[in-house]
């Protein structure tokens, strides 16, 4: 983004602050009064109870565009990735903004400063293509490695890379070495990689690949794309295949697939059980689907020999059916969405289930819900599950058009990026908080930052930043 292009943005975002945008609305909401009339409709009312989140933008200020926000393990910084091969690392920790009003500005002023930027070469972005996946490595404090998923330069493979930071996770990627590696098999368009890299308890790596516009190749037994993978990165680069992959030893399968019938999935994650939730954005319904770590068949590609592909509740018996399903004609979360603006594309999502929280934020508003949204309509539904993790219900939450990645901060809240009107760093808050949360304290010795040295650090003292970071 050029200078004056980034004027431009920060005096929207004055605007939007002076004018009291509806994210930057106060949060505080007028307590009742004792009425002094004795009117019977001035009796006291009872505090407002919660009634959804609402998506508090931190900084307007994201650049590139972001689809990855990744917390530093030593809660010290942030990694935003975004999709055109730019990392992000940011020298404060997520829960060091102030909650409120006031810290925003300050906020968007000071991020640039604070930010040290690194570049992943030799990826192709054009739509939900580009450096889309990445993760940190289970050891990362010791190693520094990180791993991204991307499309290579001409769109002709997907590919997972590791990198290491130099001397430790401090802002110099020092080496780069390739980990999986296949080819799209000559996608038809640009479209439809996959998304989410995550490491899974056991230290294997599950990788969610797209179908490459190529239905039948996600239920091609012998090809990777439109599948869940698991592989373990092995010291020296490459890969190995866990033993205990379920077609390990089986000449029919690719033995790194555990499951099958994948279209366009982007955004996925596990519970604290292991189970892992993820949307695939389908040609007629929009899925959100459950991985309880059997192998199995989520239905993309049924059909595609005779032109006849099934998703949604039309897929075949025997395959997965989704836990929610949405499409055009019947998109269960507009009507439902007072700030619904009439968009008419649809891509589903799952954030992450709200568990294992050192502070609840939400007043048990979303204890052990799981969040999932639908990025182009912007609405986001929490789910109530029942034990075996599928969804008992589901509820309209909140607003938030774009978003591409949710995370957990180690201060109960939820935070995430959206890659569009505004690009934005947000963290989710009731909408009517009633009272305003206690503030983060970082742990003793980590963090540079904690939420009342915002106004007294100049920007001076902040690290120069690397690259072309402003
Ligand atoms: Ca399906």
């Amino acid at each position: 983004m050029s200078r004056s292009s980034t004027f431009v943005a920060l005096l929207f975002a004055f605007a939007c602050f002076a004018g009291g945008c509806d994210v930057g609305a106060s949060s505080k909401t007028p307590p009742p009064t004792a009425a002094k009339k004795t009117e019977p409709e001035a009796a006291p009312k009872p505090p407002p109870k919660p009634e959804g989140l609402r998506f508090e933008i931190l900084c307007e200020d994201v650049p590139s565009v972001p689809v990855r926000l990744l917390g530093h393990p030593d809660g010290g910084s942030f990694f935003i990735l975004g999709r055109d091969g730019d990392l992000y690392h940011y020298d404060r920790p997520l829960e060091s903004f102030p909650v409120g009003k006031e810290g925003r500005t300050d906020a968007v002023r000071r991020f640039a400063g604070r930010v040290t930027k690194m570049k992943i070469e030799g990826s192709f972005a054009k739509g939900d293509m580009g450096t889309i996946g990445m993760a940190l490595d289970p050891d990362f404090l010791k190693n520094g490695f990180f791993y991204v998923w991307y499309a290579d330069k001409k769109d002709e493979n997907v590919a997972l890379d590791r990198f290491a930071f130099k001397g430790g996770p401090k802002e110099v990627v020092a080496s780069r070495t390739n980990v999986v590696r296949f080819s799209r098999n000559a996608p038809p368009t640009p479209y439809h990689m996959g998304g989410i890299v995550e490491f899974m308890k056991d230290g294997s790596l599950l990788i969610m690949s797209g179908d490459a516009e190529r239905p039948e190749l996600s239920q091609n037994k012998k090809d990777l794309n439109g599948k869940l993978l698991r592989i373990r990165p092995k010291p020296e680069g490459g890969y190995e295949v866990p033993a205990d992959n379920p077609h390990v030893g089986d000449p029919e399968w690719a033995p790194e697939i555990v499951a099958i019938g994948l279209r366009a999935p982007f955004r996925g994650s596990f519970d604290k059980k292991g189970r892992f939730y993820f949307g695939d954005v389908g040609s007629v319904y929009e899925e959100i689907n459950l991985w309880d770590g059997k192998p199995c068949d989520f239905g993309w590609g049924r059909g595609a020999k005779d032109g006849k592909l099934t998703d949604g509740p039309t897929s075949p018996g025997d395959t997965v059916k989704p836990l929610v399903y949405w499409s055009q004609k019947e998109d269960l979360g507009a009507a439902e969405d007072p700030d619904y603006n009439g968009e008419t594309r649809l891509s589903a999502a799952f954030g992450l289930v709200y568990e294992g929280f050192l502070d609840d934020r939400y007043a048990g508003f979303l204890t052990d819900k799981a969040i999932f949204f639908d990025v182009m309509r912007g609405w986001v539904r929490a789910a109530t599950r029942r034990p075996d993790g599928t969804f008992a219900d589901h509820r309209h939450v909140g607003h938030r058009q774009f978003i591409a990645d949710m995370t957990l901060g180690r201060d109960g809240y939820v935070y995430g990026v959206a890659w569009a009107r505004p690009k934005a760093l947000f963290r989710a808050r009731l909408s009517h908080e009633i009272t305003e949360p206690p503030p983060w304290k970082p742990d003793k010795g980590k963090g540079a930052d904690s939420a009342d040295d915002v106004g007294s650090r100049r920007d001076d003292a902040a690290p120069k930043p690397a690259g072309d970071a402003r």
